[in-house]
């Protein structure tokens, strides 16, 4: 769940697959990876679930959250609250 993209790995690069999919690009999104919130549809709201996957994914990695690539988070961060409210 999650790999977006399908290259076996879920990243950032599965966010952005996901998130030109329901934009209306015509890029390809596995339809079994890319319900992240299991409710049968893909829109906005798996992109928003996925980026917090691995928002709680990288969290869990570091045992000081926020005290790594700071500046850089907290921009990504922004830029999808803003678009996503
Ligand atoms: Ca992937
Ligand atoms: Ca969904």
């Amino acid at each position: 769940m999650g790999d977006a993209n399908g290259d076996g790995e879920v990243n950032n690069k599965d966010v952005a697959t996901l998130f030109r999919h329901v934009s209306g690009s015509n890029i390809k999104c596995l339809e079994e990876n890319c319900d992240i919130n299991g409710d049968g549809d893909i829109n906005n709201k798996d992109v928003v679930a996925l980026f917090r996957k691995l928002s709680e994914m990288q969290t869990t990695e570091t045992d000081e959250p926020g005290m790594i690539n700071d500046e850089t988070d907290s921009e990504d961060s922004g830029s999808f609250n803003d678009m996503f409210g």
